[in-house]
C-alpha cells in the first residue's frame, strides 16, 4: 500500500504519517523491527526525516531533547516489548524533566496479549507505560488514528509538558479505510499549549513581596529555558535589578557573564536572600528542597509555574504565580511600571565582591597546567572555545565532568546546554547530541565522563552515518569518578569503579570513518576541538585526565550512604 492518491483507500501506516505531518512534525527518532519497519521506510518516503538509532533509549533521549529545544513533541518510534522497554527509560526521564515527547511503540495482538497466549514480543505495554508518563493511549481502529495522535500531542505540550505513550498494535497499520474519510478524520491540533494568564491578584501579591525584599534573588530553571520567553525574562532581571542564579540548563538564558548573575556567589545568595522568586524551577533535591543549611536565614518564596500542584511541594510558597512563564513575566513587568526601585545596594555590592573573589580564584586554578591534565586545565580550553562560539550546543554528563563543566564553562545563549537533568541520569549524551545537531544544524560539543559515555557510546556510529557536526570529548580518567580505587579483597578483579587503564576511546569513532584524536595536553585538546568545529566532521577526542583528579559522586557525595567524602 502506498500513499498513492489514485488509490481509493488509505492504510494505517499512511494515516499515522499524515497525522504527524499535518501537525508539523518533520523528524522521527526510531529503531526499526516488527511491526514498525515499514512505518520507518514509508515515513522516509513521505518526506519525514527518520533518524535510525542503535538502541531505543537513545532514540528516546533524542526525542526528549528535540521536544525541549523546539516546543514540539519529539517522536520516538520502537518495536514492541523489549524495544518499548528500552524507550521507556527515556520517556520516563522526559516526563521527570518536563520535556514533551511521544513514544510510539508497535505492539502485538490485543486478543493474544489479553489472554496471555504468548505472542511474539507479548506485553501489556499500555498498562506498564501509564504510571511512568504523563498520559498513555492506544488506537485500535484506523479511523481513530487522528484522535490518537492529536490527543498525544496535546497531552505532551499542554500545561506542564511531559512524555506520552501511544500504543499502536500491529494490526492497525494494515487496516484500510476510504482515503477521503481517512484524511478528513485527521486532526490538526489548534493551540496545543494555550497561554495561561496568571490571576491579577496573584501578580499583585508577588510584586508586593518582591518590593518588600531587602535581599531578593531570582532562580531561573529549565522550565524558563523551555518557555522561550527569553527577552521578557531578561527584562525582568534587568528592570528589577534582582541578582539571579541559573539552574544548570537555564545557563545562558542571560549570558553567564551578566552583571546580575550570582552564580559565582551561589552559596552566599542562597543562604542570605530574604525573598526568592523561582521561575520554572522546582524546589527539589537540586535546590536542597528549599530548606536546611544551604538556605540559611528564613525566606519567603514567589514561585512561577504552570503546574499548580507544584506549589508548596517542599516549603510554604508565600506568593504562587500560576501560568505560563511568558504570560507571568509579562504581567510582572506590566505591574512593575517604569520606576521600580532596585534592591538595596549593600546586597548587590556584597554579591559582587564575593563573585569577584571567587572568579579570581577560579582564573588562577584554570591557568595552571598540570601534567597529566585535570578537569580544570581541560575545561579552560572548552570555556574559551564556547565563549568564542556561543552558538555551540553543549551536551554534558558524568559526575566530576558534569559538575566542573557546569561551573567552569560559561554559556552565552539560551538553550545551549543539555545535561543529565532532574534525575542526574547517565546515558543522555549521544541521544541529546544527535537531537541537537538534527534540530538546530548547529555544532554540538559533548563533554562526557568516560563512564557516562559508555552508556550511549555505540551511537557514535549513528553520528557518523548521518555525518552530524558533533564533537565528543571523553574525559578519560580510567573509571567511574576516577581510576584509583582498589579491590579490598586483594583478588585479581579491579575495583567496581575502575575501567581498563589508558583506554583509547578515539579508536571507536575511527571504526565508522569519523575523526579520532588522543589529546594529552590542553593545546592538543584545543586544536582537536577547533578542527572538529571547522570541518564539521564527526569527531571523538580521548582527553587523558589525571585518574586521581575526581571526587566520588562529584559534588553530591553527601547523598552517598555511609561514605566519606574521599578522593578516589
Ligand atoms: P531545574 O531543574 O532547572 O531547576 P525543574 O525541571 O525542576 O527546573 O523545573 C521546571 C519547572 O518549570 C516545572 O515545575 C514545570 O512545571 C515548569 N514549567 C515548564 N514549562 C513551563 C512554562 N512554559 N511555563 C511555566 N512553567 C513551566
Ligand atoms: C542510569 C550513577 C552517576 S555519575 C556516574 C554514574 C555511573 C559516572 C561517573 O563517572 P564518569 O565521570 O562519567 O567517568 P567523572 O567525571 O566523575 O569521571 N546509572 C544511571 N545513572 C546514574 N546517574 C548512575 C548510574 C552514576
Amino acid at each position: 500500500m502506498t500513499n498513492d492518491t489514485t488509490v481509493e483507500t488509505i492504510d494505517g501506516f499512511h494515516l499515522v504519517i499524515n497525522a504527524l505531518k499535518l501537525n508539523d512534525i518533520d523528524t522521527i527518532f526510531a529503531l526499526p523491527g516488527i511491526p514498525i519497519t515499514d512505518l520507518t521506510r514509508m515515513a522516509q518516503a513521505e518526506g519525514l526525516r527518520v533518524i535510525s538509532f542503535r538502541h531505543e533509549q537513545h532514540a528516546g533521549n533524542a526525542a526528549a531533547a528535540a521536544g525541549f529545544l523546539t516546543q514540539k513533541p519529539g517522536i520516538c518510534l520502537t518495536v514492541s516489548a523489549p524495544g518499548f522497554l528500552n524507550g521507556l527509560t527515556a520517556l520516563s526521564n522526559a516526563t521527570v524533566n518536563c520535556f514533551p515527547m511521544i513514544l510510539i511503540s508497535g505492539s502485538s495482538e490485543r486478543e493474544i496479549v489479553d489472554l496471555q497466549q504468548g505472542d511474539y514480543e507479548e506485553m501489556d505495554q499500555l498498562a506498564i507505560a501509564k504510571p511512568l508518563c504523563k498520559a498513555a493511549f492506544r488506537v485500535l481502529h484506523a479511523e481513530d488514528i487522528g484522535v490518537g495522535i492529536a490527543r498525544s500531542i496535546r497531552a505532551a505540550l499542554s500545561g506542564r509538558p511531559g512524555g506520552v505513550y501511544l500504543d499502536l498494535p500491529a494490526k492497525l497499520f494494515s487496516q484500510t479505510m476510504d482515503r477521503l474519510k481517512g484524511l478528513s478524520s485527521l486532526i490538526k491540533v489548534v493551540d496545543p499549549a494555550p497561554r495561561q494568564i496568571p490571576a491579577l491578584d496573584s501578580v499583585a501579591r508577588a510584586l508586593d513581596l518582591l518590593k518588600s525584599a531587602k535581599r531578593p534573588l531570582i532562580i531561573l530553571g529549565k522550565g524558563a529555558a523551555y518557555a522561550q520567553a527569553d527577552a521578557a525574562i531578561r527584562d525582568l532581571v534587568e528592570k528589577s535589578g534582582v541578582p539571579y542564579l541559573p539552574m544548570s540548563m537555564a545557563k545562558g538564558l542571560l549570558p553567564d557573564t551578566h552583571a546580575l548573575s550570582a552564580a559565582a556567589a551561589r552559596s552566599y545568595v542562597l543562604a542570605e536572600a530574604d525573598v526568592v522568586m523561582l521561575v520554572g524551577a522546582r524546589l527539589n533535591w537540586l535546590l536542597s528542597h528549599g530548606k536546611g543549611k544551604t538556605w540559611g536565614t528564613p525566606k519567603q518564596f514567589i514561585q512561577i509555574d504552570i503546574e499548580p500542584k507544584e506549589i508548596d511541594s517542599n516549603v510554604a510558597i508565600a506568593a504562587p504565580l500560576i501560568g505560563d512563564i511568558g504570560s507571568c513575566v509579562d504581567a510582572l513587568l506590566a505591574g512593575m511600571g517604569s520606576n521600580w526601585a532596585h534592591p538595596p545596594a549593600d546586597w548587590t555590592k556584597a554579591i559582587f565582591e564575593r563573585k569577584e573573589k571567587n572568579l579570581a580564584k577560579m582564573s588562577a586554578t584554570l591557568a595552571l597546567n598540570p601534567i597529566p591534565m585535570n578537569f580544570h586545565s581541560a575545561l579552560a580550553v572548552v570555556r574559551t572555545i564556547v565563549t568564542d562560539r556561543p552558538d555551540i550546543i553543549l551536551v554534558n554528563e558524568g559526575a566530576n565532568t558534569l559538575d566542573f563543566t557546569r561551573s567552569i564553562v560559561d554559556m552565552h545563549q539560551p538553550r545551549k546546554r543539555l545535561d543529565v537533568g532532574t534525575w542526574g541520569i547517565m546515558g543522555i549524551g549521544m541521544g541529546f547530541a544527535i537531537a541537537a545537531a538534527v534540530t538546530t544544524n548547529k555544532p554540538v560539543l559533548a563533554i562526557e565522563g568516560d563512564s557516562a559515555f559508555g552508556f550511549s557510546g555505540m551511537e557514535v556510529e549513528t553520528i557518523c552515518r548521518y555525518n552530524l557536526p558533533i564533537c565528543v570529548v571523553v574525559f578519560n580518567n580510567n573509571g567511574v569518578y576516577g581510576g584509583m580505587d582498589v579491590n579490598k579483597s586483594g583478588g585479581a578483579d579491579v575495583a567496581p569503579t575502575v575501567f581498563v587503564k589508558g583506554a583509547r576511546y578515539d579508536k571507536i569513532i575511527e571504526a565508522f570513518g569519523g575523526v579520532g584524536v588522543n589529546a594529552t595536553t590542553p593545546q592538543e585538546l584545543s586544536k582537536a576541538i577547533l578542527e572538529a568545529l571547522h570541518s564539521g566532521r564527526p569527531t571523538l577526542i580521548n582527553a587523558v585526565i589525571d585518574e586521581s583528579a575526581g571526587t566520588e559522586s562529584g559534588r553530591i557525595t553527601q547523598l552517598n550512604p555511609q561514605t566519606t567524602a574521599k578522593k578516589t
